[in-house]
């Protein structure tokens, strides 16, 4: 039996379980630029403590989101005394997630951790404080979590669970996932302060925005990806059970407008038409946004979610270089990045590119290819980060003997930086963020100032990028700084063909 089960001493409980659920994440203190950060209440959490409500688990969540501190964790301890207490993990919010399972070893509490980070990397969870961890997905597991912690020190050997054994990590058996996911119930939102949000977000557009997932996992293989809690399975609930969540999101909220969650929305053409007919029909209609990838947005389709509602896409262009996309296994072409923005123009719906630099391979053409295609594009929002190699992903594995800073250390305050060594120095990367930003700020004097100055400010820019900031940059060692000719070209993935995965199986196994 367990070394790890916790705290001791508990009387075995005569009554229900009680579980805690903690969100760690505290917008106050994350270091990405608070303004880019769109609220909405922890996914995860809400859909975990519906399933355990279901279960006859007595379950309260305690949300961080807006606070100042992990107080509101003791509180609650004090006030409910959960024989079981689980937090939310992402690498953002490592050390606090530490805290709280300290916090709740020295009130005699067992603490479970879950989410993207603590499955993705256990050990250090265990070894700072954590009872246990959950490799995959969460309901049932943290079902029987909830009863073996009412009762007794936590098994060693329960399915989907890591614990430790003697200061070794010992991980329960593979756990199905589940088989059905119209079965999980509407999410708990009554157990945190939805109010909250949807008023911060009425605040800033005038709209109550809600999130909601329609599906789990991801079939596609991007190499920088991290998919470790669903690997590249994929299963989706129902249209109509879709609906329903939204009808409820209406009824109950007055939600008017709302953002998918999906790693890819409407991965299945048939199953995206039903839903789209559906969310047609609402009166007074409901606005939406998903996030999409350019080969799924097919030209007449678009035509569909511009009637259902669409109002912005998240596009992962991620490179203007077809090289680069090769390379990040993205399996997508510049052709359907140039088709997809040109039509979602001629629509007007809201492009939002996400965009990456530094990752292996790439050279100072590639970056210009990529300023080269958001010149023509002008999509209305962008984000252009440094690759972040997130353990368990394929450019981790790249580039491991060259971490430095928050990658070799994800608990550190920034999780957003560059966390590898690049090609190029970081004032590199910067440099050129800025000279995106630069274009946008360009692109919205559009029509206010003459086109000729528009054209003598770029012009002026790309000069002062080449003849002045890239020779001070980079060493003035030409246009590639030696070390990094010196380097072996990155392996390419495994495939580069479009990946041809189980598509649509309705289960699967954690990877
Ligand atoms: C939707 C989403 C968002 C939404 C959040 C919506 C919301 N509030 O829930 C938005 C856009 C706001 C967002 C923001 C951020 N996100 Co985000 N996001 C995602 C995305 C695409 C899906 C997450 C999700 O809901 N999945 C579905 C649920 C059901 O799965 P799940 O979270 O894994 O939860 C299951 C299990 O893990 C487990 N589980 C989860 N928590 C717990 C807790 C306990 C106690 C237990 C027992 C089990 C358990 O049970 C759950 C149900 O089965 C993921 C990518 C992905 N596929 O995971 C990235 C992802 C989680 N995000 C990520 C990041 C980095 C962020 C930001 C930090 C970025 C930033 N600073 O801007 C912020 C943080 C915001 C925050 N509040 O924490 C990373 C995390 C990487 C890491 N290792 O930490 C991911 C993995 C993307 C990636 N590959 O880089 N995100
Ligand atoms: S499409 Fe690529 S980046 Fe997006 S979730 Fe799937 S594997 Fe990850």
């Amino acid at each position: 039996m367990a070394e790890t089960g916790g705290p001791g001493g508990r009387p075995p409980a005569a009554e229900r379980p009680r579980v805690l659920l903690v969100d760690p994440y505290l917008a106050r203190e994350d270091p990405m630029d608070r303004k880019s950060v769109e609220l909405y209440p922890s996914l995860s959490l809400l859909s975990l403590a519906a399933f355990l409500r279901e279960r006859a688990i007595d379950v309260r969540i305690t949300d961080l989101t807006f606070e100042r501190s992990v107080g509101p964790v003791r509180r609650a301890i004090a006030d409910f005394r959960p024989h079981l207490l689980g937090v939310h993990t992402k690498s953002l919010t490592f050390r606090r997630a530490l805290a709280i399972a300290r916090l709740a070893r020295r009130e005699g509490v067992r603490s479970v951790a879950g989410g993207p980070d603590s499955a993705s990397r256990p050990e250090p969870y265990l070894a700072g404080g954590f009872d246990a961890v959950v490799l995959g997905e969460g309901e049932e597991a943290l079902v029987e979590l909830a009863h073996a912690g009412a009762e007794g020190p936590i098994p060693n050997d329960l399915a989907g669970v890591a614990t430790l054994l003697r200061g070794q990590l010992v991980r329960g058996p593979a756990r199905p996932f589940l088989a059905d996911l119209d079965q999980l119930p509407l999410p708990a939102w009554d157990l945190l302060d939805m109010e909250a949000y949807l008023s911060r977000w009425q605040r800033r557009t005038g709209e109550r925005r809600a999130a909601l997932l329609t599906s789990r996992g991801c079939p596609f293989d991007c190499s920088w990806c991290s998919k470790p809690t669903f690997g590249r399975s994929f299963r989706q609930q129902s249209p109509e059970r879709v609906l329903a969540e939204l009808r409820a999101l209406r009824s109950t909220y007055r939600v008017d407008y709302v953002r998918f969650c999906d790693d890819v929305f409407g991965i299945r053409r048939a199953w995206l038409e039903t839903l789209l007919r559906g969310m047609e029909a609402f009166d007074p209609p409901l606005a939406f946004e998903c996030l999409a990838r350019v080969d799924l947005l097919k030209t007449d389709l678009l035509d569909g979610m511009r009637r259902a509602g669409l109002a912005r896409v998240y596009v992962g262009v991620e490179s203007g270089s077809q090289k680069m996309l090769d390379l990040m296994n993205r399996g997508t072409r510049i052709a359907q990045v140039e088709r997809v923005a040109a039509e979602l123009r001629r629509h007007r719906i809201r492009q939002y590119w996400f965009l990456m630099l530094g990752y292996p391979g790439e050279t100072l053409e590639d970056i210009e290819a990529t300023l080269a295609l958001f010149r023509r594009f002008s999509p209305e929002e962008y984000s252009v980060s440094v690759a972040v190699p997130l353990p368990g992903t394929r450019l981790y594995e790249l580039v491991k003997d060259r971490l430095r800073g928050t990658a070799r250390d994800p608990g550190s305050k920034s999780s957003h930086g560059a966390g590898f060594e690049t090609a190029y120095p970081p004032a590199m990367y910067r440099w050129t963020r800025a000279r995106f930003d630069w274009e946008a700020h360009l692109d919205r004097l559009l029509g206010r100032l003459p086109p000729g100055l528009l054209r003598d400010l770029r012009t002026a820019a790309d000069r002062l990028t080449h003849e002045v900031a890239e020779p001070i940059l980079l060493g003035g060692s030409g246009r590639v700084p030696s070390r990094v000719a010196s380097r072996p070209a990155p392996a390419p993935p495994r495939s580069r063909a479009p990946p041809r995965p189980p598509l649509f199986g309705r289960s699967g196994w954690p990877r």
